[in-house]
């Protein structure tokens, strides 16, 4: 199978995030890049292919900000990274301010994904290194992956949150229907990702899945929930499968099967995976309880469903068994 990554991709290393009243240790660590390369068999550099596919689904000034947060934040004779603290959750109008802890606040949905010095490069290159696994599918291949990091798919069109910033998934997603593919989004990561869910959720083109830990239990609270179905155009294009912490593998088949079987109900012609390996029984972070071999499996139960599969990287925080997780979820998808 081809795999995209960048190096460039490595270079954004927050130094800590906000947790339980307190600064912790930054999760998604470069380190996570590491244990994947090792893991899996050698990777291409994606061409890079420019703004234009990000801001199908991005906004222009939300990029702008992600492209320019760090050097203002340094400018303003800040140290460490940039992290905002006012968030405008009630009445936001569009009003243009510059202050730049003003615009992390407009731009961001909580205060675990600071914006260091190579956030932007590293988060563009995982975008590009998505397009590029598109651009290998739309070529031909059955199956290509995108060894993305930092992660997508809480970034909204319009902010980042949950260690993600622009949002890989829905970028391939984007360009795949742009192509006139008919693509099923289906999100396995242990978290809700409420970011692809927001970007698609008025739309009928794109369909969106997602198997996640129950928000009432888990970040990110706010959606993921059995009732979220879409609106609009995309009402009936959502669907939500919250599980409870504890799940192992006799819980999380007969979703991943619904999930799947909903996406070809829905007439998909094309899979775009968003693959966490945080559903791992060892994460660090998180609560269900599955094994290296379910890893395999889900990728098995994808492969299944005899249709092209692009892949994109998610979470996974147990690094030391994260590189077998993810060979393991990658010898499913080629079986
Ligand atoms: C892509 C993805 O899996 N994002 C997950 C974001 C979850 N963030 C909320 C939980 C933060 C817990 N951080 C603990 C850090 C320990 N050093
Ligand atoms: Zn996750």
């Amino acid at each position: 199978m081809r795999i995209f990554h960048c190096s460039a991709q490595a270079g954004h290393a927050p130094r800590r995030e906000f947790h339980n009243g307190d600064w912790t240790e930054f999760a998604e660590t470069s380190a996570r890049v590491d244990a994947m390369l090792a893991a899996v068999g050698p990777v291409e550099e994606p061409q890079d292919r420019g703004l234009a596919p990000i801001l199908a689904v991005h906004g222009a000034d939300y990029v702008e900000f992600l492209q320019t947060a760090y050097a203002e934040w340094r400018a303003a004779g800040r140290e460490g990274d940039a992290l905002g603290y006012a968030f405008p959750v009630s009445r936001r109008r569009p009003l243009c301010l510059d202050r730049i802890d003003a615009k992390l606040g407009r731009f961001s949905a909580d205060v675990v994904t600071p914006i260091a010095e190579g956030t932007w490069a590293a988060t563009y290159a995982s975008a590009q290194s998505a397009l590029g696994a598109v651009a290998a599918v739309l070529g031909g291949e059955t199956r290509a992956f995108a060894l993305t990091r930092p992660p997508g798919h809480h970034a909204g069109a319009d902010n980042c949150g949950g260690y993600c910033y622009l949002n890989a998934a829905a970028v391939a997603a984007q360009a795949l229907a742009d192509a006139g593919r008919r693509v099923a989004i289906v999100d396995v990561d242990y978290h809700h990702g409420n970011g692809t869910q927001d970007i698609f959720y008025e739309r009928g083109d794109v369909f969106f899945a997602s198997i996640h830990a129950d928000p009432k239990t888990d970040f990110p609270f706010f959606w993921g929930h059995a009732d979220e179905r879409g609106l609009v155009a995309g009402e009936g294009a959502t669907l939500n499968l919250p599980l409870a912490r504890g799940a192992t593998w006799a819980d999380y088949a007969p979703a991943l099967d619904a999930a799947l079987t909903a996406a070809i109900d829905w007439g998909a012609d094309t899979l775009l995976v968003s693959y966490g390996a945080d559903t791992f029984e060892g994460d660090p972070i998180s609560h269900f309880r599955l094994t290296t071999p379910d890893m395999r499996r889900i990728g098995a139960a994808i492969a299944g469903m005899r249709l092209p599969v692009v892949g994109i990287m998610e979470g996974g925080y147990a690094v030391g068994a994260l590189g077998a997780n993810l060979a393991a979820f990658l010898d499913g998808l080629e079986s």
